[in-house]
């Protein structure tokens, strides 16, 4: 099915270095479709929310601090297997061990700034939780990429 969805954001430094329509660029000419985008400023209640699963680790203040420093871009993008795909695209979590050719691998070089964010694929249901707490369902949009026959078989 073709119509998994995944939550992925911009983080502020690929904001601030201007990567931002790259990462866009990457996930639309893959053939993944956006659903849904909010360019925004996460608050502190927000990061700690979304980075939760974080909070009893030694970086955990320095990350919220990191995500809450200026705008990111939050999507949702839609596709086949796309939280895996989104990750694979996005490499390691620490950039200096990212392949190039993935977003961390072409863009990064700090772990604690690490361009993008994406639903972990190996933490069941995160994609959705994590889509449900930055957007209203009337937030994303139902359409068909006119290019779609030509992605999928
Ligand atoms: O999902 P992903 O972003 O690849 O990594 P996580 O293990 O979920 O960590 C979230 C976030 O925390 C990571 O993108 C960078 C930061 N971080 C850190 O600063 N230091 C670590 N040792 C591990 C993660
Ligand atoms: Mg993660």
């Amino acid at each position: 099915h073709h119509d998994e969805r995944t939550f992925v954001m911009a983080k502020p430094d690929a904001v601030q270095r201007g990567l931002t329509g790259e990462i866009v660029t990457r996930l639309e000419e893959r053939g993944l479709k956006l659903v849904g985008a909010k360019f925004m400023q996460i608050d502190q209640k927000l990061a700690e929310q979304h980075y939760g699963e974080h909070a009893d680790k030694p970086f955990f203040d320095e990350l919220v601090e990191f995500i809450t420093s200026g705008p990111v871009m939050a999507m949702v993008w839609q596709g086949a297997d796309a939280t895996r795909q989104v990750r694979q695209m996005m490499g390691a979590t620490d950039p200096a061990d990212a392949a190039p050719g993935t977003i961390r691998g072409d863009y990064g070089l700090d772990l604690g700034q690490n361009i993008i964010h994406g639903s972990d694929h190996e933490d069941e249901g995160a994609n959705e939780r994590e889509i449900e707490l930055f957007f209203d369902e009337d937030e994303l949009v139902e359409y068909e990429r006119s290019d779609e026959p030509w992605v999928y078989e």
